[in-house]
């Protein structure tokens, strides 16, 4: 290094280091490290208590058990008794669960902390944590007492903790990995990576999502080990009867969830680390992507073409070329001599404007941004105090320290211009941080982390999200009470606070589809449900059928939109010729007739922690067949799904839970509880609609807002017995709903064998109301004689296809049909 270098100044020559830390680490887990003596905990002497939390000592070491909520209790290891502190950047800041009421006692052989659904046991010899059900039934217990070892490289631990494992036992979650649904026999670790075109089982990938779902004798639980170092997770992969999470560093820190249903431990791991907010509805409509549209010309003719064949889109991205030489927060004005008059006209045809921010800041004495974090320290240093240095799109870059909360404040401000030119979204890529050559920072460099300081060992799987939450932050200041639209590619556990999220650089293959039906499944219970990949496949060449079936799973995507390479093909909707252009423009007009029904898993995902994505392991874990089903899956509610991944394929089998079903596209009713064989022409998928629901429809619209909604289209699918539905409106745009200003519809329907009956409450205090309803009836199995809607007689009425229907010209409470 030069020495007439001064600390706090540019270090070119960093960059010719071969700094190869992390590349090594990425393909030599921690196995290769020299093997240094574990420490173990061992016999529990006494404990002292403090309200909720319990400290247990060996006189040398303590574990701390705390007890959040009947059912969530947290234990934390400190080796030498000294506790970290207890911060956390994926625990939501307004947690608001308490215990309803827990005990103590003390046996001959251990002490058991009970509250009203769960007993957490610790056995004074060995110190073994266990968890067990009130019916005595163990969930989840220590194999090995939790031990530790001092960490050669920065002198904390590497800290380690073993559950046994039953036979039976299944394991489900841990976020974006490329991997059966059930992870049992495998290992992984987190290191938010950028890996274009990754494989299958391929680890680790962009995000870390310490958190996972294990399912024995039907029953479950959830482990979220909230660390944010690299970690490692074995699903009984070395040791067939062990399960070991454990980390390179920070604490051992883990909060167990109790079920026994999956459905609420996802929603208690919700509970914990938050939810999406109400997305704008513009967000979950269709979303046209590449790398690049460019120049202005070029982005305005791909929005034509889609008003001009009537195909539905309601965003249009610009990646890394609108700016100039890749500064973040500038346009090309060559390509885009007048953004502001560009955006505003597509803005008048309906097309939202997102564009790509990415984290590196070109090292340049003459752009405004760099100079103000230089000014400002805001960019990331090493060790030594020189700053980190490395190069991306712009070539030399530095980096922001999102980890301080100044330095969020400030990126905030930066996105005024773009919010003012009027663009709608913006795009976090790159943020692992990825850099070219050298992988991403090496571990000395230092961040703030919110004053509790660190190095980049610490911080690296949350600078992601901390870059996506100051977008997420600084965008919904800028724009008032708007509803911001973000979205990121790497991710912590808790990201969904602040962002949707994609999978990355996929590649166009048959296993990438089915690669990405696994990974939505999979982030959508780790708490990510707005998530989507690149349909079509980001790399490679998709043939018109791939693009066409990936199309069609786009369409039960929470997030929407097809991306791909800058070396790629136009990758349009009708750029394979007229016979896919019809399909693909059937299933995206799928999707906005679907939009009422999407936007409301949207809130029940917000309000009621519910995963928008389902997978069958999670709607019936008392099958253990169930356990290995990964193609099909619910979306929301009332559909399931299971998208066609193979080439040419004729029909598919498909797996349906108990009650009926009806096949979407014609009412053919099905028996729940097993296997069909269905037909999968390429215009049809299989999609079916659960008996007993109801399921809102918009008219086609070309883009999410175009028209106001007086009638509301509700097709009622007939169920013997009772069922709810819910239907979600609201203005599309603001954050009034969190004062009520909303309007949740609850459907009742109770299906006799000559009956049919449908009460609605309406919660909230939103006041646009429908004029009336348009109520398609399905799968009646007796004739109709009587209508009656609150005290009133109506006639039945046959559309021109014959089907059944019933117009209400007003707000109803009843409806009865015999
Ligand atoms: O080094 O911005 O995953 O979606 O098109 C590649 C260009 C950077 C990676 C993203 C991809 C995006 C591309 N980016």
């Amino acid at each position: 290094m030069a020495e007439s270098q001064k600390k706090g100044e540019i270090a070119t020559d960093i960059l010719e280091e071969e700094t190869l830390d992390n590349i090594h680490h990425v393909n030599n887990p921690v196995l290769d490290v020299p093997a240094v003596e574990k420490k173990y905990l061992n016999k529990v002497l006494s404990y002292v208590k403090q309200g909720n939390v319990f400290v247990f000592t060996d006189g040398k070491a303590s574990i701390e058990v705390k007890v959040f909520s009947d059912e969530i209790i947290r234990v934390r290891l400190a080796p030498r008794s000294l506790f970290l502190d207890d911060f956390s950047y994926a625990i939501k800041k307004d947690l608001d669960i308490h215990p309803t009421s827990f005990s103590i006692v003390e046996t001959a052989d251990a002490f058991i902390i009970k509250t009203s659904v769960v007993v957490c046991r610790i056995q004074k010899e060995g110190f073994l944590v266990s968890f067990e059900k009130l019916d005595g039934k163990v969930m989840n217990a220590d194999q090995q007492p939790m031990h530790w070892e001092e960490n050669p490289d920065f002198g904390g631990y590497y800290v380690y903790c073993t559950k046994h494992t039953p036979p039976d036992e299944a394991f489900f979650g841990l976020g974006d990995k490329s991997t059966h649904l059930n992870l049992r026999g495998r290992r992984f670790q987190n290191w938010n990576s950028d890996t274009y075109g990754f494989g299958f089982n391929q680890d680790p990938l962009y995000k870390t999502i310490p958190f996972y779902i294990g399912v024995t004798g039907g029953d479950a639980y959830g482990v979220f080990f909230d660390n944010t170092f690299r970690t490692y997770f074995d699903f009984a992969a070395e040791q067939p009867d062990q399960t070991s999470y454990w980390s390179e560093g920070g604490e051992l820190q883990y909060y167990y969830i109790h079920g026994p249903q999956m459905m609420d431990v996802v929603k208690r791991y919700h509970e914990l680390t938050g939810t999406h907010y109400m997305p704008p509805l513009w967000a979950i409509g269709y979303h046209q992507c590449r790398w690049s549209y460019y120049p202005e010309a070029n982005v305005r003719e791909v929005a034509s073409q889609f008003r001009k064949r009537q195909i539905p889109c309601d965003a249009i991205y610009l990646d890394i070329d609108y700016m100039d030489g890749y500064r973040c927060f500038t346009w090309n004005k060559r390509y885009f001599p007048d953004p502001r008059k560009m955006i505003s006209d597509l803005a008048a045809d309906g097309f939202r404007t997102v564009v790509m921010i990415d984290p590196g800041i070109k090292v340049d004495e003459d752009y405004w941004v760099f100079n103000e974090g230089k000014e400002n320290k805001y960019f990331c240093r090493r060790g030594d105090d020189y700053y980190m240095e490395g190069y991306v799109w712009p070539g030399r870059c530095q980096f922001p320290d999102y980890t301080n909360p100044k330095v969020r404040e400030w990126w905030g401000t930066l996105y005024r211009g773009l919010v003012e030119d009027g663009v709608a979204g913006v795009w976090n890529d790159m943020n692992e941080p990825a850099v070219f050559g050298r992988g991403t920072f090496p571990d000395d460099v230092r961040h703030y982390f919110e004053g509790l300081r660190g190095s980049h060992r610490k911080a690296h799987n949350i600078y992601g999200m901390q870059m996506v939450r100051s977008t997420y932050d600084g965008l919904k200041k800028l724009q008032k009470n708007r509803r911001p639209f973000t979205i990121t590619r790497a991710a912590y556990a808790g990201v969904q606070r602040y962002s949707s999220v994609w999978t990355g650089d996929n590649i166009a293959t048959w296993e990438h589809l089915k690669i990405g039906i696994l990974q939505l499944q999979r982030l959508s219970i780790s708490g990510l449900s707005f998530c989507g990949t690149d349909i079509g496949g980001f790399t490679g060449e998709p043939d018109g059928e791939l693009y066409t079936r990936w199309m069609q799973f786009g369409v039960f995507s929470p997030f929407m939109r097809v991306h791909s390479a800058g070396d790629t093909r136009d990758r349009e909707p009708w750029s394979f010729g007229p016979e896919w252009e019809a399909i693909c423009k059937k299933f995206i007009e799928l999707r906005y007739k679907l939009l009422p029904y999407i936007y409301t898993a949207f809130w029940r995902q917000h309000k009621y922690r519910e995963p928008i994505l389902r997978p069958i392991s999670l709607l019936e874990q008392h099958k253990p067949e169930n356990l290995m089903r990964e193609e099909e899956f619910a979306f929301g509610h009332n559909i399931l799904v299971s998208p066609v991944i193979q080439p040419g394929q004729q029909s598919k089998i498909v797996y349906l839970p108990e009650g009926n079903w009806y096949y979407y596209f014609d009412h053919t009713m099905l028996e729940g509880g097993q296997e069909h064989n269905v037909k999968t022409p390429l215009d049809e998928m299989p999609i079916f609609v659960r008996g007993g629901s109801v399921i809102p429809e918009f008219p086609v619209m070309q883009y999410t807002m175009e028209k106001n909604i007086d009638t509301l289209k509700l097709n009622v699918f007939w169920g013997q017995g009772r069922y709810e539905s819910h239907v979600y409106i609201d203005h599309g745009e603001t954050f009034a709903y969190e004062q009520s200003v909303y309007n949740e519809k609850y459907f009742i329907i109770e299906g006799e064998q000559n009956s049919l009956t449908i009460v609605q409450h309406i919660e909230g205090l939103y006041h646009e109301r429908f004029d009336s309803y348009k109520i398609y009836i399905v799968g009646l199995p007796f004739d109709v004689h009587h209508v009656e809607v609150d005290g009133d007689i109506l006639e039945t009425l046959v559309d021109e296809e014959g089907k059944y229907y019933i117009t209400v010209e007003k707000e109803f409470r009843r409806l009865t049909i015999s």
